[in-house]
C-alpha cells in the first residue's frame, strides 16, 4: 500500500505550483529595516525546505550572523573563531528580558588553536527567542529566533528577505524583531508566480551594535 501512496504524492508534488516572493521591510520611519525575521505561514502544504545545521559564530567580539532564525528542530553549532575563550549563553529577550530564552544553555568555548572545545552545538527544539551574551565579554549581544515555520527568513541590509518555492494560494506572514516591545501586524498575501510584498515595522529598532576596533578586547 506504501508505494502507490508515494507515487500519488509525487504527482500532486508535480503539479502544484511554486511562487517565489520578496518581502520589502521598513522601520516606522519608512526606512530598509535589515535584522527582521519574516514568518510565512502557507496555508497549502507542499514541498518545504530543509535546514540542517546552521552555524553561529563568535569573532571579534561580535555573534555573526547578528539575528539567526532556524526552525523547531535545528541544530546551531556554535562556533569560536576568535584567539580567546567565549562563554556563550542564553538571556532572556523583550521588554527588560523578560520573555525566558527558548531554550537555557551555556557553552565555553576554547580557540581554535588551543585544542580546547571551539565548537558546541545546542538543538533548538521549542519555538522562542533567545537572546545570545557572553560571560567574558558583557557588551557581546546577538539574537537567535526558533520558528515554528520553516519557511523564516532574516532581512538583509535593505529590508529584503526572499523565498523561493512557496506553495501557491494564500499565506499568513509574520515579523519579530529582537527590538520589539510588542507583536507586530500580520498580514495575509496571496502567492503566485513572482511576488512580492511590503510591511512595516511599528517602531525604528536601534542601530546594529558596531564592531569593536581590533585590539581592544583581548584578555
Ligand atoms: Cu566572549
Amino acid at each position: 500500500m506504501k508505494a502507490p501512496l508515494l507515487l500519488l504524492l509525487a504527482g500532486l508534488g508535480l503539479h502544484a505550483a511554486a511562487a517565489d516572493l520578496q518581502v520589502q521591510v521598513r522601520n516606522a520611519a519608512g526606512k530598509p529595516a535589515p535584522d527582521v525575521v519574516v514568518m510565512l505561514m502557507p496555508s497549502v502544504q507542499g514541498a518545504a525546505p530543509t535546514t540542517s545545521a546552521v552555524d553561529i559564530v563568535q569573532k571579534d567580539n561580535r555573534f555573526e550572523p547578528y539575528v539567526t532564525v532556524v526552525p523547531v528542530g535545528t541544530a546551531v553549532r556554535f562556533v569560536n573563531r576568535d584567539r580567546y575563550d567565549h562563554h556563550v549563553r542564553s538571556l532572556g529577550s523583550g521588554p527588560m528580558g523578560a520573555v525566558p530564552p527558548a531554550k537555557s544553555f551555556e557553552l565555553r568555548l576554547g580557540p581554535v588553536q588551543s585544542g580546547a572545545r571551539a565548537i558546541d552545538s545546542v538543538v533548538f527544539d521549542t519555538p522562542g527567542s533567545v537572546t545570545l551574551g557572553c560571560h567574558i565579554h558583557g557588551s557581546m549581544r546577538g539574537h537567535l529566533f526558533v520558528a515554528t515555520t520553516p519557511w523564516v527568513a532574516v532581512t538583509d541590509e535593505q529590508g529584503r528577505a526572499r523565498f523561493a518555492g512557496l506553495p501557491d494560494g494564500s499565506a499568513e506572514m509574520r515579523l519579530w524583531h529582537p527590538d520589539q516591545f510588542t507583536g507586530q501586524t500580520t498580514q495575509t498575501l496571496n502567492l503566485s508566480g513572482q511576488a512580492q510584498a511590503s510591511a512595516q515595522l511599528s517602531f525604528n529598532p536601534s542601530r546594529r551594535p558596531a564592531p569593536r576596533p581590533k585590539g581592544e578586547y583581548e584578555f
